[in-house]
This record gives structure tokens, C-alpha cells and sequence, in this order.
């Protein structure tokens, strides 16, 4: 068929190592506070789980992704790289990077520009959506790692594929949400099945 698929792939998480980055940063600046090991990590929020190990961790916890070069040196997460770059080479199919980026503006926005520049090219610039509201986006897919993807659009155009990450792999599993389980998964299975 001539129809396109449209795909939005989430950066943190999914392309993007944020949990990772985020730990070791912690660990070097409060070398001798408690920390999460990321096999104990439960909940999308990091501050929140940092806050209940101790109150004034959840503060600690969020200077680490506010602070300037957070974001610009994240790793990239295994195969995620290569999984863009031939999605954006498929016929048929337009791929967008769907992003959420931090109030604390003022670094995030520009450092992950400069992140997706560095890694896949100025050209994916083009294809590059800051929103901190994704139900308005519309697309066939959405891969992202946040369980609940809530906005002003109650009924999103797209589905939502569950990527799988430190925090939300023991979460039971939902037969109506589908999952990605590392881009080592079949995602190009994924996508055809949303090809008519
Ligand atoms: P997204 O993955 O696009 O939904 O973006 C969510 C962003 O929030 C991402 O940069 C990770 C970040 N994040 C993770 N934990 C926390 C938290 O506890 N508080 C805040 N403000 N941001 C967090």
C-alpha cells in the first residue's frame, strides 16, 4: 500500500542511556550518599524513588539531570543508533524522535539537539519533536519507556509500544500494551504489523 507509517521513537531511555548517565553522575558527585543500583530502580521517577530512600535525595537526585553537560553525554543505548538510521531509510516510512524535555531549560533543549546532531546527523534535526505533551503528536507508533503517556488528547493516534527499562520491567504484564524488549527485539516485525 502507498500509506506511510509513522513512527516516534522517545530519546531517554530508548536511544538515549538516562539511567545509566544519570547513576554514574550521582555516584561521582555524592560518592558517600545511598544511591539506587539500577536492578532496584521501580517507577518511571528517579526523584521519587531517591526521595523515599531519603528525603533529601530527591533534590540531590535532580541536580544531577539539571546540571549542564547531563544530557550532551549520555550514551547512547545499545542498537538504538542503528535501529533510527535504517527506519529512516525504509520505504514507506517517516520516523520522528518524540522527546519530553526538562523544565530546567537551560540546558536540556539545546544539549539534546546537539545530542541527536552528534550521534545521527544535522538531518535528523528534521525529524527531531520537543513536546512535553505526546497525545498531540500523531503517529502510527509511539516507543517509549514511560508506562502511562498521559496528555490534553485523551484518545492518541498513536500505540503505544512499551520499551523495556530498568524501571518498568517488573511491572505485571498488560496484554493490551505491547512491548519492545531491547533493540536486539524484533522492532522491524513491530512496525510491519502497523503497515496496511
Ligand atoms: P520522556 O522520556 O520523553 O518522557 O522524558 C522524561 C524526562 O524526565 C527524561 O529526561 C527523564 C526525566 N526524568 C526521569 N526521572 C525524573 C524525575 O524524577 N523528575 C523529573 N523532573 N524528570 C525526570
Amino acid at each position: 500500500s502507498a500509506r506511510r507509517l509513522r513512527v516516534l521513537v522517545d530519546m531517554d531511555g530508548v536511544i538515549a542511556d538516562f539511567e545509566g548517565g544519570f547513576l554514574k553522575k550521582y555516584r561521582a558527585r555524592y560518592p558517600a550518599e545511598p544511591y539506587v543500583s539500577l536492578e532496584e530502580r521501580r517507577g518511571f521517577w528517579v526523584s521519587s524513588q531517591y526521595g523515599q530512600l531519603r528525603s533529601d535525595l530527591c533534590e540531590k537526585a535532580i541536580s544531577i539531570w539539571e546540571s549542564k553537560n547531563f544530557f550532551l553525554e549520555l550514551d547512547p543505548l545499545p542498537g538504538g543508533l542503528a535501529a533510527l538510521k535504517e527506519m529512516s531509510k525504509m520505504e514507506n516510512t517517516d520516523v520522528f524522535i518524540c522527546t519530553s524535555p526538562i523544565k530546567h531549560y537551560h540546558y536540556c533543549p539545546y544539549e539534546k539537539y546537539a545530542w541527536i546532531e552528534k550521534h545521527l546527523g544535522y538531518e535528523f534535526l528534521e525529524r527531531t519533536i520537543l513536546t512535553r505533551d505526546k497525545t498531540l503528536v500523531s503517529g502510527d507508533l509511539l516507543i517509549d519507556d514511560k508506562p502511562d503517556i498521559l496528555g490534553a488528547e485523551a484518545n492518541p493516534a498513536w500505540e503505544h509500544v512499551l520499551f523495556t527499562a530498568c524501571h518498568n520491567k517488573h511491572l505485571p504484564p498488560c496484554p493490551s500494551r505491547r512491548r519492545l524488549l531491547s533493540w536486539d527485539d524484533d522492532w522491524r516485525a513491530l512496525l510491519d504489523s502497523k503497515r496496511r
